[in-house]
């Protein structure tokens, strides 16, 4: 007889990563699989689930009678669409549900609140034994990455987290993420559609990497490196005949790709992996791509490579421009001269479009801490773009307990095992605004330094008198900046399309073709 399919749902992410690997991993053991896409990522807007989109959800699950659902719960930024949609499954249907995902990973005991069972970690072979089990009805308790409830004699339950299974080394034994549209679902704006959501999507996203070598405290990864310590090598790669086999793939399906992302949290740096690479991109795919990178990782013989082959956008973390925020409180071990010579790397080599990140106005920072971010950005050279936002206290994440533990303002960190609205949390990552003018001029100023006649008018408002005047124009200033960033937004759009325009013109007429390679052979 044939067993149940299974519904995976993704939440807010479209691309989901993680849910099509475990959609490869069972289809490849014989398993139908379904997978919804739960609305889209708006970090501006950010919607709760409504209820219509409830109904629709709903609706689907009648038609296509799922025997195990499960939830990914990627980040605790939305854990309350996650609980909403966890109890009206629960309400209309007694169908098992389980949860996966970094956030679950980290709190299998509370995602148990909610959830039937909770898979820690990277799942690609727990999912398929627990499918198995629940759909055929057999023991569950023995599989490794497994969190349930077990049921005591004398009433009430326990929670049994079990071990986990060595960490997949060979990223190359994986599926590929799946991209087929036949059994795919999005809901948004209170419809339902069928197909995969990315089918022709313009950008194709995929990961070369899994894991980070670094410790920073406000990210998770290294709550995951802890929670994998004895199970094996936490940073791992994947053969670049694998990367480059995926995106032919890819390409052959979908014929209005035009830009590649690497969701590496740092792409690799390996020089005889890079030059690999960079060759066999280059014959091969040619499209235009994005990394995120490092300052420590940045060397300018791979990056020229990288360039050479179709480098186009590079984001950095720098993450403050002060160095004591930078050691003791982020844990980065850059200092000023590491960043600012990444910084020249990444511009000799051309890289046409670099991307600083920073994450200001929170409570551990002074006003001379956020002046010293500003001086830094007065050094880096152009042209250069800045994506400045807040700093989300994230459960479990060592800055938060950090938080808690100087008492440093009650108000700006929640308890680390609250979550709250949606829209709320947002704001705290992306639009917190400090109470203190100070600050907020100082921000103002290192917004302005992105732009040539910005860094000109910061300068010399940073060089007069400092005045209620003097401070409201520059909080002004930023204002007037805002249409400037939105034609540079358009412009590197604009040349984006058509560096690929023109590689899309040579593989038209065999040019990919004729470029010979050696590698790999
Ligand atoms: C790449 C990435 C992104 C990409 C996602 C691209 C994509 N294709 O999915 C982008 C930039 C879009 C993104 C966005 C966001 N991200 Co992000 N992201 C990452 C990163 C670096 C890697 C994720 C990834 O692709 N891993 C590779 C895949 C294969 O692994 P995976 O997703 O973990 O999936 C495996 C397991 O978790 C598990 N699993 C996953 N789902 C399920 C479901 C079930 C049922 C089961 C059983 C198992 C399971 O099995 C999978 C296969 O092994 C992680 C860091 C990290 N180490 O995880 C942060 C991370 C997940 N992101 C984070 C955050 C905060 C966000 C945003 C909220 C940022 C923002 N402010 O808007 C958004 C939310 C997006 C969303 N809706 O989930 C945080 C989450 C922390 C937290 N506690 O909330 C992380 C941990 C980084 C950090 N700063 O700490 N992100
Ligand atoms: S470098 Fe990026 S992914 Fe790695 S620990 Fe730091 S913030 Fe997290």
């Amino acid at each position: 007889m044939e067993r149940d399919p299974l519904l995976l749902i993704a939440f807010y992410n479209k691309k989901a990563l993680g849910v099509r690997y475990l959609e490869g991993s069972l289809i490849k053991s014989g398993f139908r699989v379904y997978v919804l896409f739960l609305k889209n990522f708006n970090s501006r807007r950010p919607e709760p689930v409504r209820p219509e989109e409830l109904l629709l959800l709903k609706g689907l699950v009648r038609r296509l009678k799922p025997g195990l659902i499960g939830l990914s719960v990627m980040s605790s930024l939305y854990l309350d669409s996650v609980v909403t949609v966890n109890s009206f499954l629960k309400e209309e249907f007694s169908i098992p549900v389980v949860w996966g995902g970094v956030y679950a990973s980290m709190f299998p005991g509370s995602c148990l609140e909610h959830a039937d069972f909770v898979l820690r970690g990277e799942c690609e072979e727990a999912i398929v034994e627990l499918s198995s089990a629940v759909l055929e009805g057999k023991d569950f308790t023995g599989i490794k990455n497994l969190a349930f409830k077990q049921p005591l004699q004398t009433g009430g339950s326990k929670i049994v987290i079990n071990d986990l299974r060595p960490l997949c080394q060979d990223l190359d034994k994986l599926e590929y993420p799946i991209s087929r549209s036949d059994n795919k679902f999005y809901i948004e704006g209170g419809r339902i559609g069928l197909g995969d959501p990315m089918a022709d999507s313009v950008s194709y996203e995929l990961s070369a990497s899994r894991g980070c070598p670094f410790m920073c405290s406000y990210c998770c990864s290294i709550n995951l490196k802890r929670m994998y310590a004895g199970c094996g090598k936490y940073l791992r790669f994947r053969s670049v005949a694998s990367v480059i086999g995926e995106l032919e793939e890819a390409l052959a399906n979908n014929r209005s790709i035009k830009v590649i992302h690497f969701w590496d949290e740092i792409f690799p740096d390996d020089s005889s992996w890079t030059a690999a690479f960079a060759s066999q991109y280059k014959a091969r795919i040619g499209l235009p791509f994005e990394i995120w990178a490092h300052p420590l990782r940045i060397k300018g013989s791979t990056i020229s490579r990288l360039v050479d082959a179709g480098l186009y956008k590079v984001v950095m973390g720098i993450q403050s421009g002060s160095p004591r925020i930078r050691k003791d409180i982020f844990h980065r071990s850059e200092t000023q001269e590491d960043i600012l010579e990444a910084a020249k790397i990444l511009h000799a080599n051309k890289v046409p479009q670099i991307v600083y990140d920073f994450i200001l106005r929170h409570p551990f920072e002074s006003e001379d801490d956020i002046a010293q971010t500003y001086k830094l950005c007065t050094c880096l050279e152009k042209p250069f773009e800045l994506q400045l936002h807040g700093l989300n206290f994230f459960p479990g994440a060592d800055i938060t307990a950090m938080a808690v533990k100087r008492d440093i303002g009650i108000m700006d960190v929640p308890d680390p095992d609250r979550t709250g609205r949606i829209g709320d949390i947002y704001k705290s990552y992306w639009g917190v605004k400090s109470s203190n003018r100070m600050i907020n001029y100082w921000y103002s100023l290192i917004y302005l330094s992105q732009f040539r006649t910005g860094l000109l008018l910061s300068r010399y408002f940073n060089g007069t008198e400092r005045s209620s005047l003097t401070v409201n124009a520059v909080l002004m200033l930023q204002k007037l900046y805002l249409p400037a960033a939105r034609m540079r937004y358009l412009y590197y759009k604009l040349e984006l399309l058509i560096r690929s325009a023109s590689v899309r013109k040579n593989i038209a007429k065999g040019g990919r073709q004729a470029v010979q390679y050696n590698e790999g052979k």
